[in-house]
């Protein structure tokens, strides 16, 4: 073999350290939101002299956390950081001056802070201070591990995803609506964690009443995590038909019933019965009758911040976000049985009736989960 030249050793340096930067952000992947996952290493004559991670919004950064843990070491060093170091007064201060005041000799990313305020500034700043900055070192990991925010700041709205779950024929529950436990523990459990990394489940009032859906996490070890919060149950029910004594009123989490303007108005004794229950009722900003702006709900919830949302819902609403190009990522779960003809099927999709209007996916990846198999799909929408 050959010797790997100096170059190829501080490239592999740089990763070596990134992804432990990496794996740190990654402990905190369920309590961090709104603000994204980020990770820092502190690196000095080939020692970590400190390291950190963001742990909870409101709580110091990651490059904080590393710089404490340093103790004043940190004159000279190197410091590895997932994400541009902030050069913003949030609800904490600039970690751009943080890194120059301890004397860091070279900061290295793997990209940067998407959000506008920062954009560029913070390794500006760090530039013009005269320490020496690489970019882009395990930037894909990176992105991956904040796709939601990334996405949210750079549209200003939440990641959707959507699960569903079909037998191998493509059905989803039979004529008669009977449903329940078509794909088995391991898949059920997978779901309860794409539930715990998102801000909201989203689901129509009928999927609601027809499966007594409570769409809360309930196993996982995330729960007992300082700071993890339950997912929001938002339920799409234009006409305010959702009773308060719904199951999902019995748990703590949130709820927010999304209506039209014109239902709150005829019956304001619903809407006050359903605050009473303890739901937030939130209207649509532009007059609707019966159907939700789907795309005015996103903008709604990339104002509340929620980075990425879930969908839980059936055919007809599910497949409304797909063709609306509102969808970019579905979890399938495919369990190893067939339900006939007569069973219902997985996405209702009216505007598809010649093939070349087919809704195109891209495999993502497929692998096996317990006895089912899990699609994930990339919806890619030009
Ligand atoms: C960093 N390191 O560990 C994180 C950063 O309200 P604040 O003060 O917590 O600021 C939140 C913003 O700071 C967030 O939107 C993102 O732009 C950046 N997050 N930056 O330097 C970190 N979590
Ligand atoms: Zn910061």
């Amino acid at each position: 073999g050959r010797a790997l030249n100096d170059l190829q050793v501080k490239s592999v340096t740089h990763e070596f350290y990134m992804a432990r930067a990496l794996h740190l952000a990654r402990q905190a992947y369920y309590t961090t939101r709104p603000n994204p996952r980020v990770g820092c290493v502190l690196v000095k004559d080939g020692q970590v002299i400190g390291e950190g991670a963001h742990q909870r919004a409101g709580e110091p950064h990651a490059e904080v956390h590393a710089l404490r843990a340093a103790a004043g070491r940190a004159q000279g060093a190197t410091a590895y950081v997932t994400l541009e170091p902030c050069s913003h007064f949030g609800r904490t201060p600039p970690c751009a001056d943080a890194l120059i005041q301890a004397g860091i000799a070279h900061l290295v990313v793997a990209m940067q802070d998407p959000n506008p305020l920062v954009a560029g500034q913070g390794l500006a700043r760090i530039a013009a201070a005269g320490i020496q900055v690489t970019s882009g070192i395990l930037e894909d990991e990176a992105r991956e591990l904040n796709q939601g925010f990334v996405h949210r700041m750079q549209t200003g709205q939440p990641w959707v995803i959507a699960k569903q779950a079909m037998s191998l024929d493509g059905r989803t529950a039979m004529a008669s609506g009977e449903s329940q436990w078509i794909t088995g523990p391991e898949a059920r459990s997978d779901v309860q964690r794409l539930r715990a990394e998102s801000c909201a489940v989203i689901t129509g009032v009928s999927s609601l009443l027809a499966d007594q859906s409570r769409l809360t996490v309930r196993e996982g070890p995330w729960l007992a995590q300082t700071g993890f919060m339950q997912p929001t149950r938002i339920i799409l029910d234009s006409s305010l038909r959702t009773p308060t004594d719904a199951a999902l009123f019995q748990d703590a989490a949130p709820v927010m019933l999304v209506a039209c303007a014109q239902a709150a108005q005829r019956h304001p004794e619903r809407v006050e019965a359903l605050v009473g229950a303890g739901a937030e009722v939130v209207l649509q900003p532009r007059r609707c009758d019966e159907r939700i702006d789907l795309h005015a709900l996103l903008n709604q919830l990339g104002q509340r911040q929620m980075n990425q949302v879930m969908i839980e819902a059936g055919a007809a609403l599910s497949g409304a976000f797909l063709q609306a190009g509102l969808i970019q990522q579905l979890y399938l779960y495919m369990a190893p049985q067939f339900l006939g003809d007569a069973a219902r099927g997985l996405l209702s999709l009216p505007g598809v009736v010649q093939l070349q209007q087919a809704a195109q996916v891209r495999v993502q990846d497929v692998r096996a989960v317990g006895r089912d198999w899990r699609f994930t799909l990339l919806c890619e929408h030009q």
